[in-house]
């Protein structure tokens, strides 16, 4: 009798241990890392000409890269509810980051909440309030602030002192020491309001970014003569449309002691180069402290001179190469500072032994032109904001240093987290699971082209709304709204999209094969309404 007990004994901490081993290793916590506007040209594992990021660089090194990931509709407020919900604009609701996003409907944090993990989410959501699913939260209000940000928290707001890219950080950290569940596995949101506009850098990252230049693209002084109309109204050339307060950091008192020597430049929609943002001269510096202003102001200071010295000599190519400068000089160091930021996160989880069971995924809510055709923001399905950078490491899972250049896009998040959860996944969400991709197996995955809609206009910026598919060859797209234009773009032989080829004979049959694909596409999708005034 005691030699039994003896091994019931044994027998029950057996099974014991290996039921807690498979709660523990079968179930991986997810990370989700998204920046917002982080163009893939700024990040060193896809092209070092810009800027070496390599914390970031560390997820492809140990897991995979994709190299064509897109989004459905390249705006913000958008892309995070198609990440959400798993499912297209026309569907979710939230088209445009106007529109309100309808919070009855089901997130995969919710799922992944219902399933027993501990959930979190620490950043820039964009919209709402009170983010459902989520068992601790603290969320910038809209757009949120770069300096001494002002957080929504489950139970109060607070406004924390220093840059936001090292508090959201330091958040996040916090939540993974104190009041992660370790019984539990976790879904973490950690949501980086940089590099997005007006690209405001720490005081450190400024004065260091300032000293360097970068290289310009082959297209920055494109005139889009082989484009349509779209390319050539859209209000996003750095030259005419990037701002010297807001954007280039130039002082009002500096442009003022200028007096008519700066050619007037106003937005059709209203926005005037003299005239103040919503938080008077330069926003972010507006909410800083007096040492924060000290610090800053060396920077500006150096910034300031050379505009009023330089500028009124120059010409207008002259004039482009400075604000491209400038503009790179602010945008990457912003994004210095998510990539040490990453790197922190990235160590904590190796000194925690949560490496090895985390999938960690980094990508941006667009892509970003980085003065590709003069541009900057993004919108249009053309590459540089169509696509997205797409970083996954899942130790044990995917192979290290791993590319895939197949068409994946954000409308497959949900369901790739939720599969390598084991959670069900509910029927209507439109995407596909990446974990064929990810394990190598890429017999199981068999989709050619994806689909992009894009609908905020008028706004600002003026991208004519459009429509399109698009595949590892071609780039068909329809401009709807109130133009009709059909352009095609052949993505091997011109890779910047600098000729419209639409109406070139020898494309016919691309052309006929293309349109009828995107029919049965929108019809798949359930975009079918009609493409009209009334649509919205
Ligand atoms: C603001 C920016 C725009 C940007 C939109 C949308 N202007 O309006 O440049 O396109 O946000 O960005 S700013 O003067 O406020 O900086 S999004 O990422 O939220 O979609
Ligand atoms: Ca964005």
């Amino acid at each position: 009798m005691k030699h039994l007990n003896y091994y019931f004994f044994i027998i029950t901490i057996f099974v014991f241990s290996c039921s807690s081993v498979e709660e523990t290793n079968v179930k991986p916590n997810i990370l989700f890392i998204m920046s917002d506007d982080h163009a893939y040209q700024a990040i060193s594992a896809y092209d070092n000409r810009l800027i070496q990021t390599p914390n970031i660089d560390r997820i492809a090194n140990e897991g995979i890269l994709f190299s064509n990931a897109s989004v459905t509709n390249s705006i913000c407020a958008p892309s995070r509810a198609v990440i959400l919900t798993g499912k297209h604009s026309h569907l979710n609701g939230k088209i445009d980051n106007g529109k309100p996003f309808d919070t009855t409907q089901v997130t995969f944090p919710q799922l992944f909440q219902k399933a027993g993990y501990q959930t979190a989410m620490f950043g820039k959501l964009h919209f709402g309030n009170n983010p459902k699913g989520v068992d601790d939260f603290l969320i910038l209000p809209g757009q949120g602030s770069y300096i001494n940000p002002k957080f929504i928290g489950k139970k109060k707001d607070t406004i924390i002192e220093g840059y936001v890219t090292d508090i959201i950080t330091d958040i996040t950290l916090n939540w993974l020491d104190k009041k992660r569940d370790k019984s539990k596995p976790f879904m973490m949101m950690y949501l980086h309001k940089a590099p997005h506009r007006p690209w405001w850098p720490s005081p450190e990252k400024f004065a260091e970014f300032y000293e360097k230049t970068f290289p310009e693209p082959e297209t920055l002084f494109d005139n889009y003569k082989g484009r349509g109309t779209a390319a050539k109204t859209a209000e996003m050339n750095i030259l005419t449309h990037m701002q010297y307060m807001h954007d280039s950091k130039i002082r009002p008192e500096t442009l003022e002691s200028m007096g008519k020597v700066l050619p007037e430049i106003v937005y059709k929609r209203g926005e005037s180069v003299v005239r103040p943002g919503p938080n008077g001269f330069m926003g972010p510096f507006n909410r800083a402290n007096d040492d924060q202003k000290r610090r800053y102001n060396v920077t500006l200071d150096k910034i300031n001179t050379d505009f009023k010295e330089n500028w009124p000599t120059m010409s207008d190519r002259d004039k482009m190469k400075w604000k491209f400068q400038r503009y790179m000089q602010d945008y990457l160091a912003t994004i210095s500072s998510v990539d040490d930021n990453v790197g922190r996160v990235l160590d904590y989880l190796e000194k925690n032994q949560l490496s090895d069971n985390t999938i960690v995924v980094y990508t941006s809510d667009q892509g970003f032109y980085l003065g590709e055709h003069g541009w900057f923001d993004k919108r249009f399905i053309y590459d540089e904001s169509f696509k997205t950078p797409l970083l996954i490491k899942w130790p044990n899972e995917i192979k290290p240093g791993t590319t895939s250049d197949e068409m994946v896009q954000n409308l497959d998040f949900a369901q790739t987290f939720l599969e390598a959860a084991m959670i069900d996944v509910p029927n209507d969400m439109q995407g596909e699971s990446l974990i064929p991709l990810l394990k190598g197996d890429n017999k199981n995955w068999n989709r050619e082209s994806v689909y992009y809609h894009y609908y905020e206009y008028p706004s600002v910026h003026m991208v004519k709304r459009h429509y399109g598919i698009v595949n590892k060859e071609f780039k068909l797209i329809h401009f709807y709204y109130d133009v009709d234009e059909w352009e095609l773009y052949d993505r091997k032989n011109d890779p910047n999209e600098m000729n419209n080829v639409y109406n070139d004979p020898d494309y016919i049959e691309v052309v006929n094969k293309l349109t009828q694909d995107l029919k049965e596409m929108r019809i798949k999708y359930k975009d079918s309404k009609e493409l009209d005034k009334s649509f919205i």
